[in-house]
C-alpha cells in the first residue's frame, strides 16, 4: 500500500496566507484521493526529528523556527505514483524556479517558506506518515 501514498504538509506560511482551500483543491484535481488529514502544529522537537535528515544544513534552525511558528495541516494521500505525481505537482523547492502551475509556483513564498511538503520516496512516505497518523487515523 505505501507504495501508492505520500505524506504531505501544508506549511505555516499557506495557512497563515489562507491557502488552505486552494492547495487542498489542486491535491484533489490532480486526482490524489486523502485517507488521512488533520490540522495540528509541530513542536520544536518534533520538527527536529522530523527534519532531522537536514540537521546539519545551514538552514536547519530556520526551518525548525519555521516550521513550529503555526498551524499546518498534515494529510497522507492515495494516487498511482503517488510520491513522483506529487513532487511534480508542488513543483522545486524554489518557488522561484518551479513550474507555472505548480503549488508553490502558486503559493509559496521564497525558498524556505514554500508552502508544502512532500516525500521524496515511498520510504519516507511510510515513515513521515506514521510520524502524524495511527493506523486508527487512517481511511
Ligand atoms: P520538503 O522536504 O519540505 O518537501 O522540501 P524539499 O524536499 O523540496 O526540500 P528539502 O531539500 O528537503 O528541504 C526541506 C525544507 O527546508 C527548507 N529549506 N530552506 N533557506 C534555504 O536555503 C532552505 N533550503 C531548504 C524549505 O522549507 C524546504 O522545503
Ligand atoms: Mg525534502
Amino acid at each position: 500500500m505505501t507504495t501508492n501514498r505520500t505524506f504531505t504538509m501544508i506549511k505555516p506560511d499557506a495557512v497563515e496566507n489562507g491557502h488552505i482551500g486552494a492547495i487542498l483543491e489542486k491535491i484533489s484535481s490532480a486526482g490524489f484521493k486523502i485517507v488521512a488529514m488533520k490540522y495540528t502544529q509541530l513542536s520544536i522537537r518534533d520538527a527536529q526529528e522530523f527534519y532531522s535528515i537536514h540537521k546539519e544544513r545551514p538552514f536547519f534552525g530556520e526551518l525548525v523556527e519555521f516550521m513550529t511558528r503555526g498551524p499546518i495541516v498534515a494529510a497522507i494521500l492515495e494516487k498511482d505514483n503517488a510520491v513522483e505525481d506529487f513532487r511534480a505537482l508542488i513543483g522545486a523547492t524554489n518557488p522561484a524556479e518551479a513550474a507555472e502551475g505548480t503549488i508553490r509556483k502558486l503559493f509559496a513564498t521564497d525558498i524556505a517558506e514554500n508552502a508544502v511538503h512532500g516525500s521524496d520516496s515511498d520510504e519516507n512516505a511510510a515513515i513521515e506518515g506514521s510520524f502524524h497518523f495511527s493506523g486508527r487515523e487512517i481511511y
